[in-house]
Parts: structure tokens; C-alpha cells; sequence
């Protein structure tokens, strides 16, 4: 009995100091005969998701929504079975790798009604869907070759890289469509730090990223069994690095890395889930750390370190910092719950000068993860001030309704605010 309540009490107090909330993982998509296996999923636009399918068109959902609501806006013209897909929708364009081809496909968007945006018909192929080979550099469409072409990256200037794995290179496509090796003599091997990036060796790259600091990473697969713990970095002058992420082999198998708005870095392994905060690969989150049978799914409606993915693959984060993970054909959802701001000022009023003191109050946190930064606008004539510090003091010399605004960010880029007003008389 002492034991049982001993456990309890365990029980109730880690739910009482952890304020997560018990429904961090769901699934978000789930393969079925309505909608099929889920291969890819991407950001599409600031309220959707695109997600390809093993047999089928597209499928666009909006993100708050479940599959059986009404939030779904349905199939879209054109798209196929991808490997990976990228969305420059800036420019409108869908890019994907269709499974087994050796090309990149390009699709317009159709924004026409922007409650449910689709894809257009036409698309344009760089590479061919049956020939390999390793040619192109300096032209478009089916002049380029591409051999087992997998992830692809899309830059902040609309270019798209391509880990074009079985050349042992990365390649990328400019928005005109025009295609140049990035990374890679075409040699496979691991070698070339310090220098120029398209005379460094790769050996069979599947997956590449662009991180918020347009420096591009990739996993160069050393040894031709998809083992490497290491991964590549490309700056944007052209100078390659190696990084070995402190995660050991546990860092094998990447099969997929994505960036969040602060720069935190996502990487999808087998079973696992693994966050890298600031980007720089040293700072480990196991967000999912489950080593047991392949095939495992599970933890739906639980915390997302009790739940059971199977070789989780493409990886996508939303514009309210949640993150889509592809798995066991299901599309999950890691829904971040924005951070909640409040403050209190002392004292309230009184007569100018007033030197006033603030600082948050209880109600400022963060219900599933951490605030990074706390910024604050006192309101001056002076204009704005922000000053990342917890407590603030500060003088307000005229009279009149001063108001105090404190904006706190999480850690996957959320922000909240709230304000209190001060009488200056
Ligand atoms: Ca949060």
C-alpha cells in the first residue's frame, strides 16, 4: 500500500511540475483506402500541409484540421508517389522527387481561392524518369541527368538542391530551372573540409537541408551502408565542413532534417527524433528515443517521448512551430502549444518621474517546451526598446496612460505578448 501510494504521489507530482500537455503526439494523416500511404509531407503556404501518397494525386490539409474534418480542402491536380517535396510558395511551386525516377518535377500552385489552394496540371521535369547519368550542369529540363535523385532542400532564394545520391553529389536547381553541382566531385568518398564543396568528396546523399542561416547541410553516407554519424556543411561561400552532431550512432540512418524559425534543428532516425536547439548540433533534445521492434506505432493522444515511430521520414514544421513527421505511412503531428505571457509592474502609478519595476508573473511559461527570449516595449516617445532581460525598471518623466507590452518567444519561434497600463500623473 505505501508502496501504490508512494507511486501515485510520483505520478501526480511529475504531472504537477510538468506542465506538458498529455495529447503532444496524433496523427495528424493516416494511410487508409480513402487516402492511401502517406510517402512525403511538406508546408504548403502559411495554413496547409501537402502530403503525397503511394497511389494518387496529392493531398493538401489545412493544418489545425483532422482528416475526417472539414478543415480538409481535398485532392490536387497533378503529383505522384514522392520520395521528397519541397514548396517554394513564394514563387508557387511544388517540387518533388517521383519514387524510383530519376528526375525533379516541378508543379504550379493553384492560389486562385485561398481557402483551398491546389496544384495546376502542368509540371516541367528536369532529369529523365528512366535514364541515369550524370550530365546537365549549366542547362534545364531533360537535357539535365540525375542519378537516384532523394531529398531535396529549398533555399530562401527559391534555388532547390537535390541530393543526388548515386552521383555522390548535390546538385541544385536555380528558379529558372537551370541545374549546377553544389557539392561533390562525383568521387565517393569523405573528404575535402576546408575547401570548395564541388571538389570535396560525398559518398551517396539522401538527405539535405537549408538552415534559417542559409548554410546547407548534408548527410554524406561514408562507406555505402547508410551508417555515417557525421554530416556536411556547406557555407554560403562555397567552403565545405564536417559536423558530427553529438548524438554518436544514434545518428545513423538520417532519413530526413528540418529547420524550425529559431533555428533548431530536426533530424528523423530509426525510431527516433532527436532536436538540435540553436542549430549548432551540440545541444540535444530526444523529443523520440525508442530503440525496440520495426514496425512499432504507437503513443497517439500521449507525450511525444512515449511515442513509437517506425523509420520516421520527412520531416515538416508549421508556421505555429508544430512538427510533421512521416511514419509507418501516417502523417503524426507534434502540436507546440504557444507560450502564454503574463507581467506585473510596481508600482502601478504615481507621479512622474516614475521609476517603475516589471517582471512576468506565473502565467508567463511555456506548456511543452521553454521561452528563449523575453523582449520589452515600455512605450516612449523615445520609441520602442526591446531589452531581452526578465525584470525591467523603467522612468517614465511625463504624465498620461503608459502602456508596458512583454513579448515572450518559445523555442520553436512562437511568440505571445500581453500589457498592463501605467498612470503617470
Ligand atoms: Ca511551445
Amino acid at each position: 500500500m505505501t508502496l501504490l501510494i508512494s507511486v501515485l504521489a510520483v505520478v501526480l507530482v511529475g504531472r504537477a511540475d510538468a506542465v506538458l500537455p498529455t495529447d503532444t503526439i496524433t496523427t495528424f494523416a493516416k494511410s487508409s483506402e480513402a487516402h492511401g500511404v502517406y510517402t512525403s509531407v511538406a508546408k504548403f503556404g502559411p495554413d496547409f500541409m501537402i502530403m503525397s501518397r503511394l497511389a494518387g494525386p496529392m493531398w493538401v490539409m489545412r493544418n489545425g484540421a483532422t482528416e475526417t474534418a472539414a478543415g480538409s480542402v481535398g485532392y490536387s491536380a497533378g503529383g505522384a508517389a514522392a520520395s521528397s517535396i519541397v514548396v517554394d510558395w513564394a514563387r508557387g511551386y511544388v517540387y518533388y522527387v517521383p519514387t524510383g525516377k530519376h528526375s525533379v518535377v516541378r508543379v504550379a500552385i493553384d492560389k486562385t481561392d485561398p481557402g483551398a489552394p491546389k496544384l495546376k496540371t502542368t509540371a516541367v521535369t528536369t532529369g529523365s524518369a528512366t535514364t541515369s547519368g550524370f550530365a546537365g550542369d549549366g542547362e534545364a529540363g531533360a537535357d539535365v541527368r540525375f542519378n537516384s535523385p532523394r531529398g531535396l532542400a529549398l533555399g530562401s532564394d527559391g534555388t532547390v538542391y537535390v541530393a543526388d545520391m548515386k552521383n555522390n553529389r548535390v546538385r541544385f536547381i536555380s528558379p529558372t530551372g537551370v541545374v549546377e553541382t553544389f557539392a561533390g566531385s562525383g568521387s565517393a568518398g569523405s573528404s575535402g573540409d576546408g575547401g570548395q564543396a564541388t571538389s570535396a568528396r560525398l559518398e551517396l546523399p539522401t538527405v539535405v537541408a537549408v538552415a534559417p542561416d542559409n548554410n546547407v547541410l548534408i548527410n554524406s553516407n561514408a562507406g555505402a551502408t547508410f551508417f555515417s554519424q557525421r554530416f556536411r556543411k556547406v557555407a554560403p561561400n562555397g567552403v565545405i565542413t564536417s559536423i558530427t552532431p553529438a548524438c554518436g550512432t544514434s545518428c545513423r540512418r538520417l532519413r530526413g532534417m528540418t529547420f524550425d524559425a529559431t533555428g533548431a534543428a530536426y533530424l528523423s532516425l530509426p525510431h527516433r527524433i532527436f532536436k538540435y536547439s540553436g542549430g549548432n548540433f551540440s545541444s540535444l533534445t530526444s523529443l523520440v528515443n525508442y530503440s525496440g521492434d520495426v514496425g512499432a506505432y504507437g503513443g497517439d493522444g500521449g507525450e511525444i517521448a512515449s511515442a513509437r515511430l517506425d523509420s520516421p521520414g520527412a520531416l515538416a514544421v508549421d508556421q505555429v512551430g508544430s512538427l510533421y513527421i512521416l511514419s509507418n505511412g501516417r502523417v503524426r503531428k507534434v502540436r507546440n502549444y504557444p507560450p502564454r505571457a503574463a507581467l506585473s509592474c510596481s508600482p502601478m502609478q504615481g507621479n512622474a518621474p516614475l521609476a517603475i519595476t516589471c517582471a512576468p508573473t506565473a502565467g508567463t511559461f511555456d506548456p511543452n517546451g521553454s521561452i528563449i527570449s523575453y523582449g520589452w516595449n515600455f512605450g516612449t516617445r523615445l520609441g520602442t526598446t526591446t531589452v531581452k532581460r526578465v525584470q525591467q525598471t523603467h522612468t517614465y518623466d511625463t504624465a498620461g496612460a503608459k502602456v508596458v507590452k512583454l513579448t515572450v518567444t518559445d523555442d520553436a519561434g512562437v511568440r505571445a505578448t500581453a500589457e498592463v497600463t501605467i498612470t503617470v500623473r
